[in-house]
């Protein structure tokens, strides 16, 4: 068993880099319609929310309402746009793996969707959350080097024993990050901009706080896997958050190791505020007290 929790191999029928034929053609009507009723909620929702390259990237890649899209087809313009490629996978693939396939820009994507009775929350990442949550932003020059960084730097990470703090900053700009703009805040992280209430909640919510992003200060930042986030952080752009991984991560981890976490919910004095969050969800409960 390897550190991550995976038998040691692919599984059977995947590829030695765990990719698999995605099957488009297998898809039954259901689960096109399970993408459909996923991407109507979101497209309806999304414009004045999502960020411009995350729009533009839907555009671009006519992620349309007929179904779940063909790979093979998406690669065509993804391809032409940044270099990147999407390929299917079983599901969660070992971390060294993972980052191998972003060091070469390709996204790894389930190739699985959700159950009618999941549309609002699943814990693995499904075809729509890596597709349609992560796909449209790597149509985005910056962003798509922003993500083959992340990949090389995971791999030296791993080196490093240091994932756990690589991984903080993935998660909150890949997954849940937003963009300050001259029209406000706007979500381009992929865990909000798949999920309805959470592409309410990360904007519009008083309870959790939004700080500006600073690379050491978000890498000692916890986060939670279970339930909205108490803390977003905000970039003023896709190249300052770029810029901030170009550079040698290992003085950093250096840093990271004499220092403590900072609890969640906290607000430092060195934090740029946009919301002092009144944290009254995540003390109420959470998921729970949203039912
Ligand atoms: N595998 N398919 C897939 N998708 C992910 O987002 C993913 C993964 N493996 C590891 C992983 N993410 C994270 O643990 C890394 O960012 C550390
Ligand atoms: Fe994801």
């Amino acid at each position: 068993m390897s550190a991550d929790g995976f038998s040691n191999g692919p599984p059977e029928g995947a590829n030695s880099d765990w990719t698999i034929d995605q099957g488009w053609a297998g898809y039954s009507d259901a689960e096109h319609q399970v993408w459909i009723a996923l991407y109507e909620r979101q497209a309806t929702l999304l414009p004045g929310r999502a960020a411009d390259p995350f729009l533009k990237g839907l555009e671009a890649l006519d992620l349309h309402r007929s179904g779940i899209p063909d790979f093979k087809r998406i690669n065509e313009e993804l391809n032409r746009l940044t270099g990147w490629s999407v390929v299917a996978v079983p599901g969660l693939v070992p971390d060294d793996v993972f980052f191998d396939h972003l060091a070469n820009r390709r996204f790894p994507a389930g190739q699985f969707i959700r159950k009618p009775d999941q549309l609002d929350y699943l814990q693995e990442p499904d075809i729509f959350h890596d597709v349609f949550g992560h796909v449209p932003m790597l149509t985005d020059p910056v962003f798509a080097d922003y993500m083959q960084a992340y990949g090389r730097g995971g791999r030296r990470a791993l080196d490093l024993g240091q994932l756990h703090h690589l991984a903080r900053l993935y998660w909150y700009t890949v997954e849940f990050g937003l963009l300050s703009t001259p029209q406000g805040l706007r979500i381009y992280g992929a865990g909000i901009v798949s999920s309805l209430a959470e592409s309410i909640f990360a904007l519009e919510d008083p309870s959790p706080n939004r700080l500006g992003f600073d690379l050491e200060r978000t890498m000692r930042t916890p986060y939670r896997i279970d339930d909205f986030q108490q803390v977003y952080f905000v970039v003023p752009s896709l190249q300052a958050l770029l810029d901030a991984t170009l550079q040698d991560f290992a003085p950093i981890y250096a840093r990271l190791a004499k220092t403590t976490d900072i609890p969640i919910e906290a607000v430092l004095p060195s934090d740029k505020v946009f919301t002092a969050g009144a944290q009254t969800y995540a003390r109420t409960g959470g998921r729970l007290a949203a039912q």
